[in-house]
């Protein structure tokens, strides 16, 4: 942990430095200028925003640092959060000592479980890692130190902390709300030897959970971690942390962000889709049979889950790491046979619908997870969004953590009315 604060202190240091060159080459260089249509069009590829941990690069996808999926995408998820609070991979003894450091911040409160399991039944599980984590708010290290007065420099250090406190709770918290939710509502004990994403995996208690499904789930918690800072949830997360408003608060409106089918549900639409496809037409589909379900899809008004993509605008590197993991572990389910032969067919007819206007006919990292994870007997789809955001939440807090330490202020673009943008056309 010293080590992780220490070198987020040098990361910090760097990326003021950047900070101070670039203004000195010119606060006013303008970077994007903004049309009437992206006023209207949700700011697709307005330039607006400084992200430090990762970056999407349109046709190569996510990078951390220097690294891009490929090359990290076999590593730890402890590794990531440190690669996205760095910049650079750890030394080989930071994962046993930051494990000695979550030991001792594991434990979700009392209260929190009492929270969760006074929810109906039908609460969705999203609904319950949001309150949770959002019930813990009074343990904010942040929030006290802020109250008892703090300098400004000093706001990174114990978010930090608050970060810590979070993610070392988070796969019991996971695991206890999968377990309550869709379990006999008894908790699986935390194993202080096991790693993050093995805790999880085993946490769950799933019949058939062993290394297959503890390689998965590592390899979800990884892929899923940070997208730079214009997505939903990292935005949302960020604009909320902007105003003060501690770890706690800032994560949980992030995930009511990733809650959405447009954003982090757009897995579990997914795979719904896919076993749609599988009832209707069983193992003997053909390629055929899956071009008229597709059209069938677009023709009904819905979007093809899993596909398209605000910035890609090539496979999603990441959809390619789980494929690979498919081949070699779930070559033969037919939830995973579906996901190809898509993956065969969607972007062809995508390429050329509604005369072409879908800006990325190419698969997502969403149109293959599910698979998987159904393929290991996690057959509550209802679930799957709270490992992306288990997942997601260490870019969160890497996110929260670098823009506070570079003193970045509040959040507030200007927005105009309709008439406002009239009068400014008539003027020209
Ligand atoms: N199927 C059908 N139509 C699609 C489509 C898809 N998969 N992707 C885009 N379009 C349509 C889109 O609805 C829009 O049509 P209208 O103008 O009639 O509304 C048009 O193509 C242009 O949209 P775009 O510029 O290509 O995409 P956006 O940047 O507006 O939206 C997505 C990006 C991801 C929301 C969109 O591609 C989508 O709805 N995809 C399906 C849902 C999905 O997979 N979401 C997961 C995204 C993922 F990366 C994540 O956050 N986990």
């Amino acid at each position: 942990m010293s080590n992780l604060k220490e070198e987020i202190r040098n990361n910090l240091n760097k990326l003021q430095d950047e900070i101070n060159f670039i203004f000195a080459q010119g606060r006013d260089t303008v970077l994007s200028e903004v049309t009437v249509g992206q006023v209207y069009g949700g700011m697709r590829g307005l330039t607006a925003l400084a992200c430090n941990t990762s970056y999407v690069d349109p046709y190569s996808g996510l990078h951390i640092g220097e690294y891009t999926t490929e090359d990290f995408s076999s590593r730890l998820p402890e590794e990531i959060f440190f690669l996205l609070c760095t910049g650079k991979f750890p030394e080989s003894d930071f994962i046993g000592k930051f494990r000695e450091d979550l030991n001792q911040r594991t434990s979700v409160p009392e209260y929190t479980w009492n929270l969760l399991r006074t929810l109906p039944k039908d609460t969705h599980p999203m609904t319950m890692l949001s309150l949770g984590i959002l019930s813990m708010e009074k343990e904010s290290v942040f929030k006290k130190e802020y109250q008892k007065g703090i300098q400004k420099s000093q706001y990174w250090e114990y978010t930090l902390e608050d970060a810590l406190n979070v993610i070392a709770k988070l796969p019991e918290l996971a695991a206890g709300i999968y377990r309550i939710r869709f379990g006999d509502g008894n908790l699986i004990p935390h194993n202080p030897d096991l790693d993050w994403a093995g805790n999880l995996a085993n946490m769950l208690g799933l019949p058939n959970s062993g290394k297959d499904f503890s390689e998965l789930i590592r390899l979800y918690l990884v892929l899923h971690c940070d997208h730079e800072g214009g997505n939903v949830s990292a935005f949302t997360s960020r604009v909320v942390n902007s105003a003060l408003s501690d770890l706690y608060y800032a994560i949980s409106a992030g995930l009511n962000g990733l809650a959405g089918p447009l954003h982090g549900l757009a897995n579990q639409e997914c795979l719904k889709f896919i076993l749609k496809i599988d009832d209707r037409y069983g193992d003997s589909l053909t390629e055929e049979e899956v071009r008229k379900y597709v059209f069938e899809t677009l023709d009904s008004g819905k979007v093809i889950p899993g596909y398209g993509h605000a910035v890609l605008r090539v496979t999603d590197p990441r959809f390619t790491a789980f494929m690979k993991f498919g081949d070699t572990y779930c070559a033969e389910n037919n939830c995973f046979k579906i996901t190809k032969k898509l993956f065969a067919v969607v972007p062809g007819i995508l390429k050329t619908y509604k005369g072409g206007k879908v800006a990325n006919p190419w698969p997502n990292v969403d149109a293959v997870s599910g698979s998987l994870l159904y393929n290991f007997g996690l057959d509550q789809f209802d679930y799957y969004t709270v490992l992306f955001g288990v997942s997601r939440i260490l870019g969160f807090c890497a996110q929260n953590i670098l823009a506070l330490g570079l003193g970045q202020p509040i959040i507030r673009p200007k927005s105009v009315t309709n008439k406002w943008i009239i009068d400014k056309l008539r003027e020209r």
